[in-house]
């Protein structure tokens, strides 16, 4: 098979860009990376040596690609399937963009900073920077709750601001309730029905319980 993605089934950057690849219906190899298996991580590290995952290897192309919003665009730019995903319109393309920066900067991101100070050694913790991530993540909910235009990100079209929303929200929902934002709720229910986004959901089931947060 040309396409193979480096990932993890309970890592949030890697269900964007699983979300799109079941959303577009392209077939890949999965590859599950264990970075605490030393012999895996350096084979990782030689396709990408950051060893951070999502990371799309297209042998048709020759081409690897890391960061999960440029492997979205790789497939809406390839894969006819794919191509709504990142709108060609360059108002609507930078909408969802900015869309999808939004939810990775002020929601995704300070939500695996206090994700990782939990796995923090005892004595190495910092309350006070956990304290400053939940307050950006409450920040980013009331900046993006008015953005979404319903019942999509960016109305009727789903898109890679969707792919990115789908784990900013589920994962930061445990650091911060949405209960105070009733329609980022009530959006996060509908990207919950939607098949890619289940899909997604099931595989990581059964992982589930090596996240640091599910018990609060
Ligand atoms: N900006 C990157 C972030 C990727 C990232 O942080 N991935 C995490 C998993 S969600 C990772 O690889 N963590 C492993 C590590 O940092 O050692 C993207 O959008 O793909």
């Amino acid at each position: 098979m040309s396409l193979t993605l480096y990932y993890h089934p309970l890592s949030s950057f890697c269900w964007k860009t699983l979300i799109a690849l079941y959303e577009a219906e392209i077939p890949f190899e999965p590859r599950l990376v264990n970075l605490g298996d030393p012999a895996d991580r350096a084979a990782f590290q030689a396709v990408w040596p950051l060893a951070k995952f999502p990371v799309l290897r297209d042998e048709g192309r020759g081409q690897t690609v890391p960061e999960s919003s440029i492997v979205v665009e790789y497939l809406a730019q390839h894969f006819p399937a794919a191509a709504g995903l990142v709108p060609a319109d360059p108002d609507l393309g930078r909408q969802v963009r900015l869309l999808d920066r939004l939810f990775d900067s002020y929601i995704h991101h300070p939500f695996q900073g206090i994700v990782s100070e939990r796995m923090r050694p005892e004595g190495q913790h910092d309350p006070y920077g956990v304290e400053a991530a939940r307050a950006k993540i409450a920040e980013g909910y009331g900046l993006i709750a008015p953005m979404i235009a319903g019942p999509w990100a960016m109305g009727e079209a789903f898109t890679l601001a969707d792919c990115a929303a789908l784990p900013a929200l589920y994962y930061a929902d445990y650091a911060v309730s949405l209960d105070a934002f009733p329609s980022l709720r009530a959006y996060l229910d509908r990207l919950k029905a939607r098949p890619s986004v289940a899909r997604t959901l099931a595989e990581a089931e059964p992982f589930f319980q090596y996240f640091p947060l599910k018990d609060g």
